[in-house]
């Protein structure tokens, strides 16, 4: 599979082996980190111990892909005709190459992941064997796994494939799993929630990926197209230590193809405090309504429910963070998309007491460093107002777009010949006997 993408990255990348081992024989032994207690306990916070080029985020400032925020995205990638967001596919190359890719080569990408868009039959029976109830996430990661029968870095590594091809495969397999993930996520809603009746794709093999997704669920508003084409463009890349991304790459180090190594993202993403927190935040949202007797409560109200929530030992689903110290910049791009296009629905109105309310009381209570909202908090309500109200179905979009970031991070993983990881772990009794031998020297 040839594409100006493809020789691009081979280039680029070995550029940056290069860059790497230039670093690593010069500088190799030099710290860059020291690790407490605290921190071995405490899930590895800010731990330094892991590279990822595509993205980062900064805990005052949030995401960065390639060094773009979210705004200078929206503004310098292309976009669709007459739209304001920018196309994924575009994403997914700046990602990949940190360059900005013209149009054309935008529509390079949207033909190579188009041409990829058949759910091959055998994965169909596999997810109608499941009963409909099934969690989406769930059909979503059995339904990547009945995919891997077409892996091609599985078939070439079990011929013999030399490890500086590995990265070639990888990227032959991403491009197929990019253009099925919309297919396989609308097979999953359409049978989940619209008995089974299910949109082929458009015969319009120009229109772009997240059009089509949009057309395939069922919903041919151009807002809602516009909004999928944010939604995916955001939800996209969060760094490399988030537990999609990490788990991706930490199954892929095995060696593991990419079918594989999504799919324990996707299990990952599945969590109520990762991806899964955008479901239960309308869970949540609209048992704050039932609770208060419908439509938009007072403040008051609010703050009430707020506490009632905190003090019955549950998070505020939407609030807080592992690295950011602000307001997430996605729940701002998705607040300016729903000022502009929604600014009176109900729910939204709820989203911006939420927003007056939250940060205050998490404050107040003490115990989340960061009091502020995330990506999770806005996505939902956005969709609903298109008519998309399954809340249950929402990670599946979220996984949908986290596959352009942590797929693009494999092919990497695989191009610079990245090691397999295996972190050091040790006891309790290691610990006690390691701080007393500090304490005494
Ligand atoms: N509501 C109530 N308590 C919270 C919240 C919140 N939104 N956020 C953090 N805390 C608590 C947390 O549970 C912990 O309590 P305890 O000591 O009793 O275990 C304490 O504050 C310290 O946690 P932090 O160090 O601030 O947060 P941590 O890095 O461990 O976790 C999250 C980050 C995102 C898991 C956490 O903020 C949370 O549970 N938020 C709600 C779920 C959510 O919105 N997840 C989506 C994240 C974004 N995404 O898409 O993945
Ligand atoms: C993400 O997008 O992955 C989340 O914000 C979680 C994280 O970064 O830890």
């Amino acid at each position: 599979m040839s594409s100006s993408l493809k020789a691009l990255l081979g280039s680029k990348t070995a550029t940056l082996k290069q860059e790497i081992e230039g670093l690593l024989a010069a500088h190799g032994n030099t710290p860059i980190a020291d690790v407490t207690v605290s921190q071995a306990y405490g899930g590895m916070r800010d731990i330094k111990c892991m590279v990822t080029e595509t993205s980062s985020v900064d805990p005052q400032e949030g995401i960065r892909y390639r060094g773009m925020t979210i705004p200078e995205m929206q503004a310098k990638l292309p976009k669709a005709q007459g739209g304001t967001q920018p196309l994924p596919e575009g994403v997914f190359w700046l990602l990949l190459t940190g360059d900005v890719p013209t149009a054309a080569q935008v529509a390079e990408v949207t033909a190579a992941w188009r041409a990829e868009e058949a759910l091959p039959d055998h994965v169909k029976r596999t997810l109608d064997a499941l009963p409909a109830t099934t969690h989406p996430m769930t059909q979503l990661s059995i339904g990547i796994l009945a995919m891997q029968t077409d892996s091609t870095f599985a078939h070439r590594y079990r011929e013999g494939m030399p490890k500086s091809a590995h990265w070639d495969a990888m990227y032959d397999d991403v491009v197929r799993l990019m253009g099925r993930m919309p297919v396989l996520a609308a097979y999953i809603y359409r049978r989940s929630y619209k008995g089974g009746q299910h949109i082929a794709p458009a015969a319009d093999k120009s229109l772009d990926w997240s059009a089509n997704l949009a057309h395939m669920l069922g919903f041919e508003q151009g807002e809602f197209r516009e909004l999928m084409r944010l939604y995916m463009s955001i939800h996209a890349d969060h760094e490399g230590g988030n537990v999609s991304a990490h788990a991706t790459h930490l199954v892929g180090s095995a060696l593991a193809d990419p079918y594989l190594s999504l799919a324990a993202g996707m299990n990952g993403l599945a969590g109520p405090l990762h991806g899964l927190a955008n479901q239960e935040v309308m869970r949540w949202l609209v048992g704050v309504k039932a609770k208060l007797g419908g439509g938009v409560p007072t403040k008051e109200q609010l703050q009430t429910f707020v506490w009632n929530t905190l003090n019955s030992g549950q998070v505020i689903p939407g609030y807080g963070h592992g690295v950011l110290r602000v307001t997430d910049p996605r729940y701002l791009a998705e607040r300016e998309f729903a000022l502009r296009y929604l600014p009176d629905d109900e729910n939204f109105q709820i989203v911006k007491m939420l927003y007056e309310v939250v940060p205050d009381i998490l404050t107040k209570q003490g115990k989340a460093k960061d009091p502020w909202p995330n990506v999770d908090a806005h996505s939902g309500v956005l969709l609903v107002h298109y008519g998309l109200d399954e809340y249950d179905f929402y990670t599946v979009l979220f996984g949908v777009s986290r596959a352009m970031g942590v797929l693009a991070s494999l092919v990497l993983d695989r191009a610079v010949g990245s090691p397999l990881e295996r972190p050091k772990s040790v006891t309790t009794d290691w610990l006690k006997k390691k701080v007393a031998a500090v304490l005494a020297t």
